[in-house]
């Protein structure tokens, strides 16, 4: 089943949130523009519950600072100036973050909806956005019937360019205004990359044992928001290296109570970030926005990628579409 609802206007055009139910109850919502994930709704006795931080209208996605629900491209994550052979449009000092100031998430993209996924589709021109090549996206999100949700996020070019996408929602699991420090993580890491103060990564991994990054088993994440009380960020704004891992093996796990979202990636990084500084500049409707509020995590390829092949391979060539996959599946 499909549901629209217009959704307001971003620079004069229209935007619609589309809704998919799949048996169970679960709901999905999207919205065309930034081919933004607006809610995940699970059943519960009284209706329903949102698991992510949603803004109760469209100017909470003008903001382009927090990226909630945003797909986020071409390129995920920081690309230090001189990084890469080509310049890139900055949008942070002279660093490009979340693919630059004419990013995925700033667009209109067209939707399509079929009865399980929404389709959103995007020709962007290197003029457009800055980064060389120009490409045609799609971006699919599909509910399945046992409470997934698919994101396949495809790209083909006539130049050679980057390709790293990902999506940035926040959890929140509690059914009240609580933050997450009440939430359990666990991440199949055992490495995180060492990062300048500009949190461009230096190339360096830091072993995550007896630090705050020890997320192996399920932690308390008020126990490790303590330890991070010592850095500048006072939280996590960080890029862990995956363990090798097949498809089928979990990436991440969040738990609060009966609520879980297990995360499944083929790459091999996962930023954390646990919107430490938010305050009142942002509207998450009855969850009020403060440090913790909700934790983004963000499947992707390790941002060095772009200039150590070591840490995988980013580039996006003619007559070779790319094709990355993030798998969330919900209990409730
Ligand atoms: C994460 C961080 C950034 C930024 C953004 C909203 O991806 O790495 O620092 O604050 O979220």
């Amino acid at each position: 089943m499909v549901e629209t609802q217009a959704f307001g206007t971003v620079r004069g055009q229209a935007v619609t949130a589309y809704t998919l139910t799949n048996a169970h109850g679960v709901r999905l919502t999207c919205l065309d523009y930034g081919a933004t994930w607006l809610k995940l709704e699970v059943p519960i006795a009284s209706g329903w519950q949102n698991l992510l931080l949603t803004s109760p209208d469209i100017s909470g996605y003008a903001d382009l600072g927090s990226y909630h629900g945003k797909t986020i491209g071409r390129v995920a994550g920081r690309i230090g100036a001189g990084k890469y052979a080509q310049a890139l449009p900055a949008n942070e000092g002279t660093t490009t973050l979340h693919g630059g100031p004419h990013g995925f998430s700033t667009l209109m993209w067209q939707a399509q909806a079929q009865a399980d996924r929404l389709v959103f589709t995007r020709h962007i021109t290197s003029a457009e956005d800055g980064f060389p090549g120009n490409i045609d996206v799609k971006v699919t999100y599909t509910l399945t019937p046992s409470d997934d949700v698919l994101i396949d996020f495809e790209a083909a070019t006539d130049q050679p360019t980057l390709f790293n996408p990902t999506n940035h929602a926040y959890w929140n699991l509690n059914p009240g205004d609580d933050t997450i420090q009440n939430h359990q993580l666990t991440i199949n890491s055992s490495q995180h990359f060492e990062v300048q103060a500009n949190k461009v990564p230096t190339g360096e991994l830091l072993a995550n044992a007896h630090s705050g990054f020890d997320f192996a088993r399920p932690t308390n994440l008020a126990d490790a928001l303590a330890i991070m009380q010592t850095t500048v960020e006072k939280g996590y704004d960080d890029i862990f290296l995956l363990t090798p891992h097949t498809p089928d093996m979990p990436i991440a796990k969040l738990t609060q109570g009966p609520r879980s979202v297990t995360m499944y990636s083929s790459r091999n990084a996962l930023v954390v970030f646990t919107a430490n500084a938010f305050g009142d500049e942002l509207n998450f409707g009855a969850k009020t926005s403060r440090p913790y509020i909700g934790i983004a995590m963000e499947a992707q390829t390790a941002s060095s990628a772009v200039s150590d092949p070591r840490y995988g391979d980013i580039s996006l060539v003619p007559e070779q579409p790319r094709h990355e996959q993030i798998k969330y599946h919900f209990d409730y």
